[in-house]
């Protein structure tokens, strides 16, 4: 019991603002990963009433939805039995999909055997950096690096921008991933996908790569991130802190399009989906709006990776509404996800976020629509459905990678030929 006490302490002083001055790795032995499926609107309003809670011992894996949406929560050991009762006596269906959280933590680790950067195991932040800086080297016709200053923590935001040739009519394609920390395949996607651009010599990957000028920026929050692979695998949002009690704001709830609308995300400082103090209040979303305002009217497609769910988004998050070019881009998803398929049988459901998981405001993808009004704009959540949820195995990186990539390319011939027809 002792014991347990000790371990909820360290975990809730994971999400105290304290300055990280002792190093300590946030432990998750026998946290046990439920998926609970809310089957009324009571169900789901009880949901919401833990998720509200802002507790570290019950850490949401995904935000509660709609009556019959799966939710993935992550409970510690002394709060199993409470969850179980609730699930009980509300009629909901639940199932454990992890017995202990930590061990998947440590088979993660296990693969750590060095030989620099690939797509065997996780990458660190050190590593994919270092691998960006490398490309200007290895490609110095088409590659150069973006900096950009403006962490919390003062870590450099790195980006690259490929261009064959010199063509100033060409149109340009931002990738983003890792704005959530924890969500490590998707900065595992990104970097796959821009390699293959690099060196791929397929004729479809040849002719994608060189009729675009791409942006690729794998770590959309670096501190974040850091604070995921050195302390606290579970991490989702920026390091600042915001409360006494409280660090991060979710860097995907902090961007200047429908911020401040209720429902999509949270005015505590302790929940995973605070919004922040103002649009912006982030140093990492504040630098890297202001550099896309700088290429975003150049923009052909803004494509936001996270995980996870297997679900292609379309903007908007803040409304029911099928806004702008929705439909043709529902289509274009569409075709991205048979050819997703095609490969290992992995299904992606296609569509609106509030129709296939839930309201998310202030979101990175959606400013980029709001503001530029982007042809394309898609959010991946990549694998899986929660079987692993963000501890995906090492081994599934490449085939993730494989048949995102090769939906990637087809939501830009299917743009094309649909613009021709
Ligand atoms: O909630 C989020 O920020 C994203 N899901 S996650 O489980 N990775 O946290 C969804 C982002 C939704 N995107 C758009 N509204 N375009
Ligand atoms: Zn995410």
């Amino acid at each position: 019991m002792a014991s347990i006490e000790i371990k909820s302490f360290l975990i809730f002083l994971s999400y105290l603002a304290v300055p990280s001055c002792f190093s300590y790795k946030v432990r998750y032995d026998n946290y046990k990963l439920f998926r609970v499926t809310p089957s009324s609107p009571q169900a789901v309003e009880a949901l919401r009433e833990f998720e509200q809670a802002d507790s570290p011992e019950y850490n949401f894996w995904s935000a509660t939805g709609p009556v019959g949406k799966p939710v993935e929560i992550m409970v510690s050991p002394n709060k199993v039995s409470e969850l179980q009762h609730i699930a009980e006596s509300m009629g909901m269906p639940s199932k454990v999909m992890a017995d202990n959280v930590q061990e998947r933590i440590d088979a993660e680790e296990r693969p750590r055997t060095r030989n620099g950067f690939g797509w065997t195991r996780y990458n660190t932040l050190d590593e994919i950096n270092n691998w960006l800086r490398s490309l200007p080297k290895l490609y110095p016709s088409a590659v150069s690096l973006i900096e950009l200053n403006g962490t919390y923590e003062g870590r450099t935001i790195l980006g690259v921008k490929v261009s064959y040739g010199t063509s100033k009519r060409k149109k340009s394609v931002f990738v983003e991933s890792n704005i959530h920390a924890r969500e490590w395949i998707s900065s595992a996607t990104t970097t796959y996908i821009l390699n293959q651009l690099l060196t791929s010599t397929n004729s479809s990957l040849r002719k994608l790569a060189e009729d675009h000028i791409w942006y690729f920026f794998p770590v959309f929050n670096p501190d974040g991130f850091e604070y995921s692979h050195t302390t606290d695998r579970m991490w989702r949002k920026t390091r600042v802190p915001h409360n006494i009690l409280c660090t991060g704001a979710d860097p995907n709830r902090n961007w200047d399009n429908f911020w401040n609308v209720s429902g999509g995300s949270s005015d505590s400082p302790c929940s995973e989906l605070y919004r922040g103090p103002k649009p912006f209040s982030e140093p990492c979303t504040k630098t890297l709006s202001e550099f896309i305002k700088t290429v975003g009217s150049e923009l052909v497609a803004y494509i936001s990776f996270h995980s996870f769910s297997q679900v292609l988004l379309i903007p908007y998050g803040h409304t029911f509404e099928h806004l702008d070019n929705y439909d043709r881009i529902y289509y274009i998803g569409l075709k991205a996800a048979d050819a997703l398929f095609e490969r290992y049988g992995t299904l992606y459901k296609v569509g609106l976020i509030n129709d296939v998981m839930y309201k998310a405001t202030g979101v990175s993808a959606d400013w980029v629509k709001g503001v530029f009004k982007t042809p394309i704009v898609l959010t991946y959540e990549l694998r899986d459905t929660g079987v692993y949820g963000f501890q995906l195995p090492p081994e599934l990186i490449i085939p993730t990678c494989e048949e995102t990539l090769d939906s990637f390319v087809v939501i830009f011939e299917e743009y094309y030929k649909t613009i021709k027809a």
